[in-house]
């Protein structure tokens, strides 16, 4: 559909809504011009802006409704401020990385401008009432990663409107009557994301406006170089068929044609709204004034009749053109009102840098103060008191100018037993203490550390099943309890997953509550992240560890950081289930663990080692509120285990491990299918004289919160870290833990070791396997070395 101005005024533009409009659009370019200015004079780091794309977004903000939510990028300053969730204080604080929620509230300075968030949550970790507010999910700078999350934002809606056991679910949702407004540029969509996106919803049929907004560019790369074709002939193929089954509505516009756009968001967000039809704006002929950030001038790549025509197309030109066509305001008019907002928004830059600026010069006073004193009885008194003055002289002052000169000063006074020093160093612990709540705090929330132990009960009555038997009870339980719970992924839904752990699931809950996807790990996370957004606690399921690489970059990129980085605003607890480390061949028996811890800081990482084991994390997990992977093992479905008699009830606390088996030799440390392996080794160890501690790790992340494992080196005053991953994986991950964090190299008698995979992948076969991951013998071998070495009379060699 291609949507023209008409002629006339329409009726419904009111002379105080077009006047209003143009002062915003005017504002946001005032804003944009002096926030690049900021940059260029060194008073901000970075600065990125919404310039030429401020027509299109006040036209979206006027379908926004309270409930809905945005997952957009950073062009859409003018979007954010037009829905009052965004202002222009909170602009330039955002600019300035000023590290305050009350003058920042998106970030709290932690990241760079023009990554927009509203706070869902109250200070308490609580839900806000988010079906009546404008939502805005966070943003992040990795192009194209918005999207996936836009699969979950709007297919919340299908499940609220549709599932009766939702309905009393109102602080997120009015029957599913929440859009999810999507925003990327042109050249994103080049992504894989993007397509991966635009397909799921389509599928999915889920209530999402998808907004393009198309300069022509992404940096300096021209469509031509990005896109096979022009975007809206490339979509074209999602239009609904004629029947209105599947697919999209899709619209183009013009970005500076004020009425159109309008009347396309209308039009867009009504059926959307209404019919859940999702719909794709693609908003053509848009500019970008100043180029696209402040690393580059834009005169480099764009031709000078490029240059020319966004001149000519600059949408508040064409704006002000409109309105003195349809008579609505004079020149003169327009003018005076251009005059005030110019003044306005200056007034509001000097203040903000002022807000900004104050209490860091407060606490270098401070520190100043505290140094000026020492000074005074130090022989070092002149060279103490240079770095104070070079301090206060600064025009743009930091915090970091007094943390270095506090440890200048320290090597200065390091000879000196001066009463001042300790008031330093308390002054510097009290610092170290703000600057972790300023920057690094709020990675997770702890709460599923805090979710009460149940052991789970057996009875003689206690039957015997096969462990995919057990997961699938304990799924169902959790279906029957709560209500929240969504689970989908490949084959899940009708198959009951490939191993069966949701077999007659579908069929108990219905296909919204249980689902099966598309091949399709991104988005089968971004639906994930967008439920769990709005309230729901989404099991998505990624079929084989193997393939949890194509689903890192957005777990990585958005879950892990998601608390993080909106300093407690928002959160995302999806629980993302795999199966893996064992079964044959390259990519079904991998066992990518150091890549998903590494990666994945802010998720919880369990390893149960038996299907028991990950029920109890299941149930652990929806009593609180964090994002975690389990991986189950793959070869452990068939394999029996009893039946607790508590199943919805019992949890298994994260973070603390498990001794499997006592012994005062050697300690190793393993987690998942290698427990039993090693338990086999441990019984020929026996026989050998050597008796080993068995300890099952059970969470990677969080790791061994009450130090149990270095308890067992005291007695066994050796070590081993044993898995399938790469060999410095996660062995090595467990081994700093260890023997640094918990101070366990004080206790060795003997080197530690670590036992893995190799560095290459799984070979296919049973031989390719077993010369590529540890077994009992190798498990054997490598404890009876450790043995022989401290008492080789006692243990001598094998050979
Ligand atoms: C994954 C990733 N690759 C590269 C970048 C660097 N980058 C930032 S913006 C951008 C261009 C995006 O262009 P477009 O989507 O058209 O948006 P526009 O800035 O033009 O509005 C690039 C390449 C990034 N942020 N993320
Ligand atoms: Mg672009």
């Amino acid at each position: 559909m291609v949507a023209k101005s008409k002629s006339a005024v329409d009726k419904k533009f009111t002379r105080k809504e077009v006047l209003a409009d143009y002062r915003l659009a005017y504002r946001s370019r005032r804003a944009s011009l002096i926030g690049r200015r900021e940059v260029l004079s060194g008073k901000a780091k970075f600065g990125i802006f919404g310039d030429g794309k401020e027509l299109a977004q006040i036209a979206m903000a006027k379908v926004f409704q309270k409930g809905d939510f945005r997952s957009g990028y950073y062009r859409d300053q003018t979007f954010m401020l037009a829905i009052g969730e965004h202002t222009f204080d909170e602009f330039f604080a955002q600019l300035f990385a000023h590290a305050d929620l009350a003058a920042e509230p998106a970030t709290g300075g932690r990241a760079m401008n023009a990554h927009f968030a509203t706070r869902s949550l109250n200070e308490d970790g609580s839900w806000k009432p988010l079906a009546d507010l404008y939502n805005s999910s966070s943003d992040i700078s990795p192009t194209g990663s918005q999207m996936p999350r836009l699969v979950g934002l709007a297919f919340a809606s299908k499940l609220y409107r549709e599932l009766k056991e939702l309905k009393d679910f109102a602080q997120f949702s009015h029957n599913g009557n929440e859009v999810a407004f999507g925003t990327i540029g042109n050249a994103s969509c080049a992504e894989g994301m993007f397509w991966e996106t635009v397909n799921a919803v389509g599928v999915l049929q889920a209530p999402m406006v998808l907004s393009i907004w198309d300069d022509g560019y992404g940096i300096s790369v021209p469509n031509e170089i990005q896109l096979a074709g022009d975007l809206s002939d490339l979509l074209s193929g999602f239009q609904r068929n004629k029947n209105g089954i599947g697919g999209y509505e899709t619209f183009s516009v013009a970005g500076w044609d004020y009425q159109a756009l309008i009347e396309t968001y209308k039009k867009a967000a009504t059926l959307t709204r209404e019919e859940h039809v999702p719909t794709i704006i693609h908003v053509k002929e848009l500019t970008q004034p100043q180029g696209h950030s402040t690393s580059g001038s834009q005169e480099r790549y764009k031709s000078s009749e490029r240059l020319k025509w966004e001149e000519e197309f600059d949408c508040l030109l064409k704006f002000r053109e409109w309105i003195r066509g349809q008579e609505i305001a004079t020149e003169a008019e327009l003018d005076k009102l251009e005059e005030e907002d110019r003044t306005e928004i200056e007034a509001i830059r000097a203040r903000a840098w002022e807000a900004y600026k104050a209490p860091i010069r407060k606490d270098i006073e401070e520190f100043d103060d505290l140094l000026v004193e020492v000074a005074g009885s130090s022989q070092h008194i002149d060279a103490l008191n240079a770095m104070v003055k070079e301090m206060l002289a600064s025009t743009n002052p930091v915090r970091l100018d007094m943390m270095i000169a506090y440890r200048k000063a320290m090597v200065l006074l390091k000879d000196e037993n001066l009463p001042g020093k300790s008031m330093l160093v308390q002054w510097k612990k009290k610092q170290d203490e703000i600057g972790r709540d300023r920057y690094s705090s709020d990675l997770y929330s702890h709460s599923s550390e805090s979710v009460a132990e149940v052991k789970a009960k057996f009875s003689e009555n206690s039957p015997t099943l096969n462990g995919f038997e057990i997961v699938n009870r304990g799924f169902d339980s959790i279906f029957r309890r709560d209500p929240r719970v969504i689970a989908f992924g490949e084959d899940l839904g009708y198959l009951g997953d490939v191993n069966q752990g949701f077999a007659g699931l579908q069929e108990k809950y219905g296909p919204l509550r249980v689902s099966d996807t598309g091949i399709r790990e991104v988005t089968i996370m971004g639906q994930a992240i967008g439920l769990a957004l709005r309230g729901l606690r989404p099991i998505a399921e990624i079929q084989y560890l193997d393939y949890l690489l194509y689903a890192l970059q957005i777990l990585s990129d958005d879950v892990a950081t998601l608390r993080w980085r909106t300093k407690g605003g928002q959160k995302a607890p999806i629980i993302v289930r795999t199966r893996g480390h064992r079964l044959e061949g390259i990519w079904h028996s991998g066992s990518l663990m150091s890549g998903a811890l590494h990666l994945l800081r802010g998720m919880l990482i369990l390893v149960p080692r038996n299907m028991l084991q990950a029920v109890g994390f299941y149930n652990t997990l929806l009593a609180a509120d964090e994002p975690a992977v389990v991986v189950e093992v793959l070869n452990g479905y068939r394999l029996k285990e009893k039946l607790p008699d508590n199943i919805s009830e019992f949890t298994v606390p994260v973070g603390v491990p498990e001794t499997l088996r006592e012994g005062k030799d050697v300690t190793v440390v393993t987690y998942g299918p290698l427990c039993r392996i090693a338990s086999e080794a441990a019984d020929i160890l026996a026989g050998l004289g050597v008796d080993v501690e068995l300890i099952d790790v059970q969470s990677l992340l969080p790791f061994d919160l009450q130090s149990r494992i270095v308890e067992s080196i005291k007695k066994t005053n050796r070590i081993l870290f044993l898995d399938e991953d790469v060999p410095g994986g996660a062995t090595g991950f467990m081994m700093q833990e260890v023997l640094e964090k918990q101070g366990g190299y004080q206790w060795l008698d003997s080197a530690p070791r670590t036992l893995s995979g190799k560095a290459h992948r799984p070979a296919y076969g049973t031989d390719g396997n077993y010369w590529s991951k540890p077994n009992a013998e190798d498990i054997i071998y490598s404890v009876y070395g450790m043995m022989n070495e401290s008492n080789p009379r006692k243990f001598p060699k094998f050979y």
